[in-house]
């Protein structure tokens, strides 16, 4: 870890432009990110905090396909969606750049050259996936497979989403092409590859036994399954259509790979931004007493701690990630959020729904943030976080401390009289918290910095809670003048302590308390309590943040609810007709209305029911596979569609004899294939 930086790169994962942005996004990535660069502006360091759109790759062709537009068209629309969520939420960047930009393809052309020129990679033909019928290789999203690490049936040409890992397309168990659905053939081209196994003893001294301490378990842990697990040469060209140039001979109409240019877009964001303020970019970069931090989640980590330290390395003139606290997932309502199953809630409808409540959502998501497990985000916690926290403490302690001044003092600081020991005691506890909240912030525990923010407005809540000034008005005024200055003090200290965190409440806050001019930084709390001098004038009292009512929640509660049936009966795709057959074949069967007259668990099996059928024919028993969806006691009585003469079978040593019809509703729970009509006795045929 950087002893004493003097200054700090600060990158948060360039989001793809496929789509919006969702609380889940914000709550790994950007408001830690965020968080931490207002943290460190606040204590007047030099801080660059960079970002941008992930404009390359096959996300993008694949999103233009489904739209029916240009991948340009995609770009610029979801660009400018994503850029006016981050700015609605206050993720302050210093710039947010574009991977489209022609200063991003220079840049991430000459890195490429740098290496190419240093013969840092290998130049080799070999076979890949190609789907003939739609003329094309086939790489990363451009086909689906199962991982052959974790067995999950959806990863992608490049990365496994479940487990993580990197893969080659050709790794991929039964590979299936996204664009026709066919199943791959293997095709000779030539490929530019990075050969990570060259930089395996630099990858362990640098993380293994050089980030041992200061890296979270996480993260650490992953890098290390990784290393072990033996690094091999990646590609890092594609055949693809969109993307940078390979800036080399014999690479005609092939492609950079999205993930060797997407991190050179922090350096091309910190070029752009250079260029704009006349500043320097290269100390950024390049300074040993820079701290380069990235902000990702945890499906992004190889590429940061393995891939890209790799190609800084190799590239040689550049700084290493001091840190990478990579978050792990967030979930919605015990649900893995899911942009193509649009299971999540995006920024841009929250905000139709809960306008300048950008501080609420800001502070549930660190509340709850996945710093080392995957958290969910439920409504119900969104509102309590809400209206006991916000509204309960620090909104209605402020309230109290700008009403009662107003109403005192006419708005003005009293001059405080002697200070009694509770006051002398809760001033010296407020000048701790700079030191405790930044001691988090520091090692990445923003939900932690959170709490201890909130507990500074808990001290204020709870010393006018004990000291009741609107009681003593009465018979001591005097000492009312120093718990109100007392409070004021607190109510000062607030305004910069939840800056990092509430940026919105905090601006509103030193509005109210009319402290701009005053620059209370987080040095000034820890060394002085007289935050807000003796006859300051303060403005009226403005709510901060308000109640949310049962049905606002209810109303989200719902939209998710519909969200899940909708995604019900898209799945219920009809399976395909199976072959023809004649009249005989279905004249065979035997298929009966009967009435179920007892039903019973079948021991130790999960799925089975053990049931007495009145077939008309006679009472027999069938053994159904449909103990998930019903109970015994619901059933009996009910008709059903019983096929009688299938041949007996034994079931767990029951012998069965035939076979109830089922079929599936819109939520994929099975049901009767019901003869419900009045007056069909059992033992009718059905034809
Ligand atoms: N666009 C992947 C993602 O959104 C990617 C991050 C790039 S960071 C250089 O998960
Ligand atoms: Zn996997």
């Amino acid at each position: 870890m950087l002893q004493n930086p003097e200054r700090y790169t600060i990158t948060a994962a360039l989001p793809y432009t496929n789509g919006p942005i969702h609380i889940g996004h914000l709550a790994g990535v950007y408001v830690p990110a965020d968080i931490y660069s207002r943290y460190l502006r606040l204590q007047g360091r030099d801080v660059l905090f960079v970002c941008g759109s992930d404009e390359h790759g096959v996300a993008i062709s694949m999103k233009a396909k489904k739209e029916g537009i240009t991948p340009q068209e995609v770009i610029d629309k979801y660009d400018g969606i994503i850029r006016k969520s981050f700015s609605n939420f206050g993720i302050a960047f210093d710039n947010y750049s574009r991977t489209s930009l022609p200063i991003h393809h220079k840049t991430a052309s000459e890195f490429f050259k740098k290496l190419y020129d240093n013969g840092d990679f290998i130049e080799e033909v070999t076979e890949q996936l190609y789907d003939a019928k739609a003329n094309q290789f086939l790489a990363d999203r451009f086909v689906t497979g199962t991982c052959p690490k974790c067995g999950n049936e959806e990863a992608y040409g490049d990365q496994c989403e479940k487990c993580g890992s990197t893969l080659n397309a050709t790794d991929l168990i039964n590979p299936k092409s996204t664009i026709t659905g066919e199943t791959p053939v293997l095709k000779a081209t030539k490929h530019w590859f990075l050969p990570l196994d060259r930089y395996d003893a630099f990858l362990r001294e640098w993380i293994l036994e050089g980030h041992k301490n200061d890296w979270k378990p996480n993260v650490y842990g992953q890098v290390k399954s990784w290393i072990d697990g033996g690094l091999e040469p990646r590609a890092v060209t594609r055949d693809l259509d969109w993307g940078i140039d390979v800036p080399v001979e014999g690479a005609e109409g092939k492609k950079l790979y999205v993930w060797f240019d997407a991190p050179i877009g922090y350096i091309s964001s910190t070029k752009e931004w250079a260029e704009r303020e006349g500043k320097d970019w290269e100390p950024y970069w390049k300074n040993e007493k820079t701290k380069l931090v990235h902000f990702i989640g945890k499906d992004n980590i190889v590429f940061h701690c393995v891939i890209f330290p790799a190609m800084l390395k190799a590239e040689g003139s550049y700084i290493l990630p001091d840190n990478v606290p990579a978050n792990e997932f967030l979930n919605l309502e015990g649900n893995k959020l899911s942009t193509s199953k649009n299971w999540a809630v995006w920024l841009h409808e929250y905000l139709e729904e809960f306008p300048n409540q950008q501080d609420v959502l800001r502070y549930a998501l660190t509340s709850n943030a996945p710093e080392t497990k995957d958290n969910d985000f439920t409504w119900k916690d969104f509102q309590a976080r809400n209206n006991n926290e916000l509204v309960a403490i620090f909104g209605n302690f402020i309230n109290r401390v700008v009403v009662l001044t107003n109403k005192y003092y006419n708005g003005m600081v009293p001059a405080p009289n002697e200070f009694s020991e509770v006051d002398e005691q809760t001033l010296a506890e407020l000048q701790a918290y700079p030191e405790v909240i930044s001691s988090s912030i520091e090692r990445y525990r923003f939900r932690e910095a959170l709490g201890e923010m909130m507990n500074a407005a808990r001290l204020g809540n709870k010393y006018l809670a004990d000291e009741e000034p609107w009681k003593v008005i009465k018979d001591n005024p005097e000492r009312v003048q120093s718990q109100m200055y007392v409070a004021l003090q607190i109510a000062a200290a607030l305004s910069s302590l939840c800056e990092p965190f509430l940026p919105f409440t905090a601006s509103k806050l030193k509005r109210i308390l009319n402290v701009d001019t005053l620059n209370i930084d987080w040095k000034v709390i820890t060394e002085s309590a007289d935050l807000l001098p003796a006859g300051h004038q303060i403005g009226q009292a403005e709510l901060l943040f308000s109640k949310i009512e049962d049905e606002e929640i209810q109303k989200q509660i719902d939209k998710l609810e519909a969200t899940k049936t909708a995604n019900l009966a898209e799945n219920k795709k009809a399976e395909p007709q199976k072959e023809l057959i004649q009249f005989d074949d279905f004249a065979k069967m035997d298929l009966r209305v009967g009435t179920i007259l007892e039903a019973e668990k079948m021991p130790k099996a999960n799925k089975l029911l053990v049931l007495k059928v009145d077939t008309g024919i006679d009472v027999r028993t069938i053994v159904s596979g449909i103990a998930e969806s019903f109970k015994p006691e619901d059933i009996i009585g009910k008709k059903v569609t019983v096929l009688v003469n299938l041949a007996p079978r034994a079931l767990r040593g029951v012998e069965s004899q035939g076979m109830i019809l089922m079929t599936n509703n819109a939520e994929g729970k099975l049901v009767f294939v019901n003869p419900d009509a009045d007056g069909v006795s059992n033992g009718e045929t059905i034809n």
